[in-house]
């Protein structure tokens, strides 16, 4: 039955969005490979990379690089807004790309930090994470807690951070794998939280995460192929990504599923905010998670796209992108607040 008020059954993008996301598919089944193995060479030819900026700002933010750990290349690309605001939070922001694509340099990433930056305003800093099929779980989830260790330590963040920065206003971010990455090293720091001095994490961020499991659910199925996202696509990820022999209910892919870590005792899991699409396969995951948080006791909002797809933040032209960095910004004080 024909309904006025039904859901549109595409998304209305400019053909320009249309064509980014078209290449950006069919890269991603050009480099993978049915071994298992990733043609990176071939890939850094599409990775188009930004350098850092660490002298002239660019729309008034100034960006470097700094090494975590050189023995595993362990770096992050620091984001620094101008601004005199008595205090700047600051947000760990982990990329996507399904734990094996893209990083701190790939162009529409250190865009969207510098976005964030400016308009929050905040120190951003986004992590160069290892990447799969090279470096397998756990290694993205210690990267990113060692970046929190290395915040916390000593004299590290002297001029790494602007004097108004707070490490007492700390915030995990990121967008599909690197909010997967975001949770995990949330939960991570939870239990650990008696180790560190200076940071405290108050916020979660977490946009389109990507999550797994070996049943596949409606959104799933009904929405295969998806813009970006596929069932194949997404299978190859989790085999790159997860332990060989083990599946998709694996505690790091399902959060929720039968290997669930349980958080409800966690008292220090921060508030978080949860980002879905409406054309996006992984929704019904999303969603998911957010009921999970929610019976779990922790503080959580859901924001819901009905007409954007995956990774849509990533382009700019998109007004709903604008929107979701506002929004990002309304939590960010929102948590500063309480
Ligand atoms: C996978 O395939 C590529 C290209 O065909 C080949 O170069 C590589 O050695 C293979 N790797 C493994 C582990 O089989
Ligand atoms: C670090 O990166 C350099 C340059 O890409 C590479 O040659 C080196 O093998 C990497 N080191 C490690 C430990 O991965
Ligand atoms: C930090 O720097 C100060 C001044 O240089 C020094 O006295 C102090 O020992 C350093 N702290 C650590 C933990 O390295
Ligand atoms: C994987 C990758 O390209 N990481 C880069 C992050 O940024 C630093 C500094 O520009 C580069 O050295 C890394 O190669
Ligand atoms: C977050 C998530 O993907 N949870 C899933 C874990 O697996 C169960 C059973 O397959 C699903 O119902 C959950 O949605």
């Amino acid at each position: 039955m024909a309904s006025a008020a039904a859901a549109p059954k595409s998304p209305s993008l400019p053909w320009k969005t249309r064509l980014l996301v078209s290449l950006s598919s069919v890269c991603s089944d050009l480099v993978t490979r049915r071994n298992g193995t990733l043609n990176r060479r071939l890939f850094r030819l599409f990775d188009f990379k930004s350098s850092p900026n660490p002298v002239k700002p660019i729309h008034g933010v100034l960006s470097f690089d700094v090494i975590v750990d050189s023995s595993r290349n362990l770096s992050v690309r620091v984001f620094t807004p101008r601004s005199d605001a008595p205090t700047l939070p600051i947000l760990i922001f982990f990329h996507g790309g399904g734990f094996a694509f893209l990083s701190n340099a790939s162009f529409s990433y250190a865009a969207v930090c510098r976005r964030l930056a400016r308009r929050i305003p905040a120190v951003v800093l986004s992590v160069d994470y290892r990447l799969s099929p090279e470096h397998r779980f756990p290694c993205q989830y210690d990267d990113g807690f060692d970046v929190l260790r290395f915040l916390d330590h000593g004299n590290n963040t002297i001029g790494l951070l602007p004097p108004n920065a707070d490490l007492s206003k700390c915030f995990l971010a990121g967008d599909s794998a690197g909010a997967n990455l975001a949770h995990h090293v949330a939960v991570r720091f939870s239990r650990q939280k008696s180790q560190f001095q200076k940071v405290k994490i108050i916020g979660l961020i977490s946009i389109q995460p990507f999550f797994g499991g070996v049943k596949r659910m409606e959104s799933e199925t009904q929405l295969d192929p998806g813009y970006i996202v596929s069932l194949k696509r997404t299978d190859w990820l989790w085999r790159a990504f997860l332990p060989e022999g083990s599946d998709r209910d694996h505690s790091a892919s399902n959060v929720s599923g039968p290997n669930a870590e349980a958080i409800a005792e966690l008292e220090e899991f921060p508030a978080t905010v949860v980002f879905v699409a409406g054309f996006d396969p992984l929704k019904d995951r999303q969603r998911r998670y957010y009921e999970w948080l929610k019976e779990s006791g922790k503080k959580v909002e859901l924001i819901e796209y009905p007409n954007m797809i995956h990774a849509f933040y990533l382009f700019p032209e998109l007004p709903e992108s604008s929107a979701m960095i506002d929004q990002v910004r309304s939590f960010v004080f929102k948590c500063m607040e309480a």
